[in-house]
């Protein structure tokens, strides 16, 4: 251990040097890195699942493929996976809950009644692991998602009851803010849509609108609680129309003032969202990403170190957009080892930060001013086969987490003890 240690400092004072050539300070850009929190998906665990009683099976456009063993089954379960998770991921991070993960104790209550009382558990834990938690609205997976409608529907008696979840979800927000001293995300995202050509786009929209200013209403301090709305293109079975679509939101994030999450996977397949985020921050004080990488549709695979995901790290880092964006994850894979899933995508995400921060954007940006494009060509190439990796592995080390592909040893060890045994 001690020999790898010192081969790996070996290879960092290298690099350092390497990067310090163009002007790059690795130690600072590790400083930044470390204090960087992604909000980490509870879904990705339980294959979107949560923990209600007679929650309906999984639908309203989202669907999870496979059935690797092992998946949790209770909070305790999920808990202790995520545990697992974040011991071999540098850095702390978040927990992104959904109203689907209630405990209801004794007495159960539905969406529209839901508090605090349901999540003393989850605080207890984020409490004792030092971590923030995020909420989301869960508008799927219920009897009362009528026709595939819910603050969209035209029975306002369905609507009520969907705002009245809403109104719940921002005060679960606020309490968990509060209980834990950091500031909570309450993501709303709503699956309504047509599978076919609609008569009608405006009704469902202006219905969306109304339902979304009652559920806003109330002021809850946006140091325990701020919500963000989440757009989507299209669903399964929401082919033809989503209410809730890119420009639908941006207006409401806009005149409402509003986070707006941006979901790798909500665009055409050829969209990326990375040039959306410089857009948006001209007109938002603060955005929320949902991570995501989509393979010929919105199929919410683990996020590895593509083009796509580098261009999204580029654009927060070198656009100074750090404060103002809030990351997170949204993927579900339950064809492999969910804590792996859950490992691999984070680290992908942390990686791709990096390999940001390590590029001498300052230089960059200058040649592009003198309209040397030719350099600024020649230099984003020639710094792809850079010693990045010398540098993850030393934070690695330095944040007390496996170097390399370590890691999946204590998956495996976890799998054989624990996963295999469920
Ligand atoms: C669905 C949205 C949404 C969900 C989660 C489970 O397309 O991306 O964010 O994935 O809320
Ligand atoms: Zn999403």
């Amino acid at each position: 251990m001690a020999k790898t240690t010192r081969s790996i400092q070996a290879a960092y004072t290298l690099a350092r040097e390497r990067y310090g050539a163009l002007g790059v300070d690795t130690d600072q850009a590790l400083e930044t890195l470390a204090g960087i929190a992604i909000s980490m998906h509870c879904w990705q665990g339980d294959d979107v699942g949560g923990f209600e009683t007679d929650g309906g099976t999984l639908g309203d456009g989202l669907a999870v493929t496979g059935n690797y063993p092992g998946k949790a089954r209770t909070p305790a379960e999920l808990r202790s996976d995520f545990e697992l998770a974040t011991s071999l991921i540098p850095g702390r991070h978040r927990f992104n809950l959904h109203a689907s993960y209630a405990e209801m104790g004794a007495k159960r209550v539905d969406r529209d009644a839901l508090s605090a009382d349901q999540f003393q558990g989850w605080i207890a834990w984020a409490k004792r692991l030092g971590i923030g938690l995020d909420f989301n609205q869960t508008y799927f997976s219920h009897p009362k998602v009528k026709g595939g409608f819910t603050l969209t529907s035209p029975d306002a008696a369905v609507r009520r009851f969907w705002i009245d979840h809403g109104i719940r979800c921002r005060e679960i927000g606020a309490a968990f803010g509060k209980a834990l001293g950091q500031t909570c995300l309450t993501n709303l995202w709503i699956p309504d849509g047509m599978k076919d050509t609609p008569a009608d786009r405006k009704g469902p929209r202006e219905r969306l609108v109304e339902a979304l200013d009652a559920v806003f209403k109330k002021r809850i301090d946006p140091k325990l609680n701020v919500d963000a709305v989440e757009p989507k293109l299209f669903g399964i079975g929401a082919e033809s129309y989503t209410p809730g679509s890119h420009e639908f939101y941006l207006g409401y994030a806009v005149s409402r003032g509003k986070l707006l999450t941006l979901d790798a996977g909500h665009y055409h397949p050829t969209e990326g969202i990375a040039d959306k985020i410089s857009s948006v921050l001209c007109y938002l004080p603060e955005i929320a990403l949902h991570v995501s990488r989509g393979v010929r549709w919105d199929s919410d695979h683990v996020v590895t170190l593509t083009d796509d995901l580098q261009a999204i790290a580029q654009e927060i880092v070198w656009g100074g957009y750090l404060g103002r964006v809030r990351l997170g994850l949204d993927y579900f894979d339950a064809s492999i080892n969910r804590v792996a899933a859950w490992v691999i995508g984070t680290r992908n995400l942390l990686r791709a930060l990096l390999l940001a921060l390590l590029a001498p954007i300052g230089k960059l940006k200058q040649v592009e001013l003198e309209g040397d494009y030719t350099t600024r060509l020649a230099l984003l190439e020639e710094i792809k086969l850079l010693p990045a990796g010398a540098v993850w592995d030393y934070h690695c080390v330095q944040q007390d987490v496996p170097v390399g592909d370590a890691w999946l040893a204590e998956v495996k060890r976890y799998e054989r003890e624990v996963l295999s045994h469920r």
